[in-house]
């Protein structure tokens, strides 16, 4: 293979300054916010805003059985998808699970094409075929959206392989969450990864759930970050209500990649608002975990620290809140009057070379 274990090249990073934008919070009372563009915050909010607004519609879509098949929730998670998100690049690449809906929108898909793919039409990112669990977007770097467990873990190792023998600056960021560290195919990537230097971000999402398992009865080290250690990477853990937080370690294992640096594990940590799917009335979850979630809730305690530090007033807020809803609410009407695929479009995307639907026939077999 044509890799070695020293990539370098000359540093493209944008500086944490640059990215923080002019006009910065300042003095004592920015509080923890001293040093950021409040244009920048205020963006922030809106878009985990935003996320929530449409996650909110989205079940209520599939109440309404306008969406199909299995349906995952980023709610709870915004702070840790908008955080990630702003640390890559247009052109970098992302893979997820099957919640990613809420990463769709920040890695800058519309998200009437969102909710469109949701509601199996045409208009969607996967023109409809692909549904909640399989979205993909080669132009905005989104490639998928994947509902077996971890699968999509080798694939992103071997996205990071290809940019390699490529000598290309993109990075790739493999999000997953909690459970998915104890699949086979989670160590065999890291391994991999490491051993060959890949430009690649693994992020495990720690939600603390695994359907109705938490962590500490899955995994014999709870804190997963720390097997980051035995390939050999960096392994941070980080407060995932924390949108800053977030970004930054985001920032700095992503531009440590694109510079040469190898790949790393980064955990960041929160809580699920909701069941494991819409459909799903978690009823394993004690009150206190309930309750400890709600008190966690990133959007809620961003939005206070904000008005606390003079970025927000109400007013203000509540503009964008009405602003995210609206944006939400056209997506569903954009989704609702796109129309369906034709049915006899049904086997034309299955393979990459057109396969005639015959069960005789095998993939390499001639066509015609
Ligand atoms: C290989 C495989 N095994 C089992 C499942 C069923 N399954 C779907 S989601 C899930 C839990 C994964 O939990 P986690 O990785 O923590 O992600 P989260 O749902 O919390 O985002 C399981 C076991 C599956 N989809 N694929
Ligand atoms: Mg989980």
């Amino acid at each position: 293979m044509a890799t070695t274990a020293t990539r370098s090249k000359p540093s493209t990073r944008s500086t944490a300054k640059s990215r923080r934008g002019s006009g910065a919070v300042r003095g004592s009372g920015g509080g923890s916010f001293a040093g950021e563009s409040p244009e920048l915050l205020q963006d922030y909010f809106h878009e985990m805003t935003l996320i929530r607004r449409f996650e909110e519609r989205a079940a209520q879509g599939y109440t309404q059985a306008k969406i199909g098949g299995y349906c995952h929730l980023n709610l709870g998670e915004e702070a840790t998808v908008v955080g990630l998100m702003r640390a890559l690049r247009k052109t970098d690449l992302l893979f997820t699970n099957y919640r990613e809906h809420g990463y769709a929108i920040a890695k800058g898909i519309e998200p009437g094409r969102v909710m469109a793919e949701l509601y199996g039409r045409t208009t969607g990112t996967s023109k409809g075929w692909g549904g909640s669990m399989h979205m993909f977007d080669v132009e905005s770097g989104l490639l998928g959206g994947y509902g077996i467990v971890g699968g999509q873990i080798p694939l992103a190792t071997g996205a990071a392989l290809a940019i390699d023998y490529r000598s290309g600056d993109q990075v790739v960021m493999c999000q997953m969450g909690d459970g998915t560290t104890n699949i086979g195919a989670f160590h065999e990537s890291l391994n991999i990864a490491a051993l060959w230097n890949l430009p690649v971000v693994f992020v495990v999402i720690n939600n603390q759930l695994g359907m109705g398992t938490t962590v500490d009865k899955s995994s014999a080290e709870p804190e997963l970050f720390k097997r980051a250690s035995a390939y050999k990477m960096p392994g941070e853990r980080v407060d995932g209500n924390d949108v800053l937080a977030v970004r930054d370690a985001a920032t700095r294992l992503v531009e440590q990649a694109r510079n040469g640096g190898g790949p790393a594990l980064l955990e960041c940590v929160s809580e699920r608002l909701k069941g494991h799917s819409v459909v799903d009335p978690a009823k394993y979850r004690s009150e206190e975990s309930v309750e400890r979630a709600k008190q966690a809730d990133p959007i809620a305690n961003f939005r206070a620290q904000l008005i606390e530090a003079g970025v927000l007033d109400e007013d203000t807020a509540a503009e964008i809140e009405r602003k995210a809803q609206a944006e939400a609410d056209a997506a569903v009407a954009f989704a609702d009057d796109s129309p369906h695929p034709d049915p006899s479009t049904l086997f034309d995307y299955t393979y990459a070379t057109p396969v005639a639907n015959d069960s005789r026939r095998l993939p390499a077999d001639p066509v015609f």
